[in-house]
């Protein structure tokens, strides 16, 4: 049978006519869901745990008790509110695992009239709901998902007649649509974008705390299915305390705590690294976000506020504003437009396997990867800088697989789903899309990491060092990698500068730099990383 039903719904259904169905997705946790505010009284609301999703990739243990955990609170809070929820758990002997198959399921026990649900976030399963639709009985309603500020046509309008989109503008039209930080027709501050104020390295202050909550009995029973049942997975696991809200009430906590002791610096630092600092003054609300527990408008008027109220500087405000209705919101356009051709993109050709220190971070002897790798497996989390500008940058010069490093994101952050992650990584860290995401690509030696960091201080390697035994593999990977595409990247005009320089360098320097990359690969070929000694 069915884990749970809550409310009177197996009589009830055979009596009622025009009762219909609303499935409900892991990330579709809002009140305010568009299939959810269709329902009457009478109608049901069907949730399940299932196999399929929770293994398609190798998710961070922490993630998918995170996932599990929001959902079964959300199926009680509507219980609560009277809804009939049939809830099916991961370790229902019935369960038969796919999304797909437990509607059908559902249907063949409860014979609903018709059925709905708001468009996922992930075009694989939109395809899936578009078979059933055609296959399933009674009517079968994709609708749209109003939780973001831009709808796929909007989008698809913005990108008519632009040879090259870029992120700015689409950012401006959202500022002015939405009237956040505007005044009138101009920009709060007389500027859109405060980033040149956004570049400080750390200096030695105090970060705050990150919140956490007790493990409720909820929460504690998924951690025990995940110990069991996906043992094998990636990442720790905290038996105390959870680090990331599984309902309304702690979602708006570390919305709270974000306005009240971080966002004041969250532009000054936005880029920096710190040992240990595992996430400085970043928001922490994506995960929460994406499960739909927050929405962009509340966080973003929370925002405003603080500035209006003298709180938090202009740079701060606007920098965070910008990421989520602009960057988050782009990315999913962008992701919706060029889906599902985008995923098979590889420009650069690139093809390394990825190496294994990704896993497991004692396998790496440079400081910044060991730090972002340790921050994502102890929190399924790293901040936008450590994503892009080293463990993606790495990838990026390396030349790393590019399906590898795409599962591999959407795998080991609590916060990855396809239609965010994709963009991000193959697009803007990657750059295989071609420059759809980003002009350039995100490619540095380590000096912007020592710029931005402490961490090349503690390093074995030297970051002022290309050729040495002991220089920093950042520093000839780079150069090695803007080699490769040294005929492509000429032609872009904000890469021919730094091109220009490679063709100044002899042919000695230019050979011992493409050796000292080939040794490297090689050792991580043949012992998953450079942390073991050569024999
Ligand atoms: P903050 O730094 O406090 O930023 C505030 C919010 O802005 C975030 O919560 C997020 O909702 C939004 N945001 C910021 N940058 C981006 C961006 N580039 N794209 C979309 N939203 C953004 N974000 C995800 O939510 N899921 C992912 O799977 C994901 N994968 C990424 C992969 C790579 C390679 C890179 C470079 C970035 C990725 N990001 C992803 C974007 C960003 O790194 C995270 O949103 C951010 O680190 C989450 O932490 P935070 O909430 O503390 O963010
Ligand atoms: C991420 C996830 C996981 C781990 N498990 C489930 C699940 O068992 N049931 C479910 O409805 N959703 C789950 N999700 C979220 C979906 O994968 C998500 O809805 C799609 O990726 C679309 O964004
Ligand atoms: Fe990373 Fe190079 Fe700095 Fe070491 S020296 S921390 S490898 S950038």
């Amino acid at each position: 049978m069915f884990s749970e039903v809550h409310g009177c719904l197996p009589r009830c259904c055979r009596s009622i006519s025009l009762a219909r169905c609303c499935l409900i997705l892991g990330d579709q946790l809002s009140d305010s869901l568009s299939s959810l505010n269709l329902l009457k009284p009478e109608d049901a609301v069907l949730m399940a745990e299932v196999w399929s999703e929770a293994s398609y990739v190798k998710h961070h243990k922490q993630k998918i008790v995170l996932v599990f955990s929001a959902m079964r609170h959300f199926a009680d809070a509507l219980a609560a509110s009277g809804r009939q929820v049939i809830y099916v758990k991961l370790d229902d002997p019935e369960n038969t695992q796919s999304l797909v198959s437990e509607v059908q399921r559902a249907q063949d026990r409860f014979q609903f009239d018709a059925w709905c649900v708001t468009e996922p976030g992930e075009w694989r399963l939109k395809q899936q709901f578009e078979a059933l639709k055609a296959q399933i009985k009674v009517p079968f309603e994709i609708i749209a998902d109003d939780r973001f500020l831009c709808s796929h046509d909007a989008f698809k309008e913005f990108l008519v007649g632009r040879k090259q989109p870029r992120m700015e503008h689409f950012y401006r039209k959202i500022r002015q649509s939405t009237g956040l930080l505007m005044e009138g027709k101009q920009p709060v501050g007389g500027q859109w974008n405060f980033d040149h104020d956004n570049r400080k390295a750390l200096d030695h202050r105090q970060t705050p705390d990150p919140p956490s909550w007790p493990l409720d009995a909820t929460t504690k029973d998924v951690v025990e299915l995940v110990n069991t049942r996906f043992a094998n997975h990636f990442g720790d696991l905290h038996s105390e305390r959870s680090a990331w809200p599984v309902n309304r009430e702690q979602a708006l906590q570390i919305l709270d705590h974000f306005i009240n002791e971080r966002l004041p610096s969250f532009g000054d630092f936005q880029d920096a690294m710190v040992l240990g600092k595992d996430t400085l003054f970043h928001s922490l609300v994506s995960t929460s976000l994406n499960l739909g527990l927050l929405s962009p408008m509340e966080i973003c008027r929370a925002a405003e506020d603080a500035f209006h109220q003298g709180h938090a500087p202009i740079n701060a405000v606007e920098g965070f504003i910008r990421q989520i209705i602009g960057w988050r919101e782009y990315v999913r356009g962008l992701y919706w437009a060029y889906m599902p051709e985008y995923k098979e993109r590889n420009t650069l050709n690139a093809n390394w396997p990825l190496p294994a220190f990704y896993w497991d971070e004692t396998k790496t002897d440079m400081v910044c990867m060991s730090e972002a790798i340790r921050n994502t497996r102890e929190n399924a989390y790293a901040h936008h800088i450590q994503r892009l500008m080293v463990t993606g940058n790495f990838a990026l010069i390396a030349g790393c697989s590019i399906e590898a490093v795409c599962d591999w994101y959407l795998s080991v952050y609590a916060d990855a789903y396809e239609w965010v992650e994709l963009p991000n990584t193959l697009g803007m860290a990657l750059f295989a899309d071609g420059g759809v995401m980003a002009s350039k690509p995100y490619c540095s030696s380590g000096k912007y990491i020592d710029r931005m960091s402490d961490y090349c201080k503690g390093c074995r390697y030297s970051v002022k060092d290309t050729e040495t035994e002991n220089a920093c593999p950042f520093n000839y990977l780079y150069w090695d990698f803007l080699n490769r595409h040294r005929d492509r990247f000429r032609t872009n005009p904000r890469m021919a500068m730094i091109v220009r320089n490679l063709d100044r360098f002899s042919e000695e320097k230019m050979g011992a730099i493409l050796s000292r990359a080939e040794a490297f690969r090689h050792q991580v070929e043949t012992y998953g990383g450079d942390a073991v000694e050569l024999p």
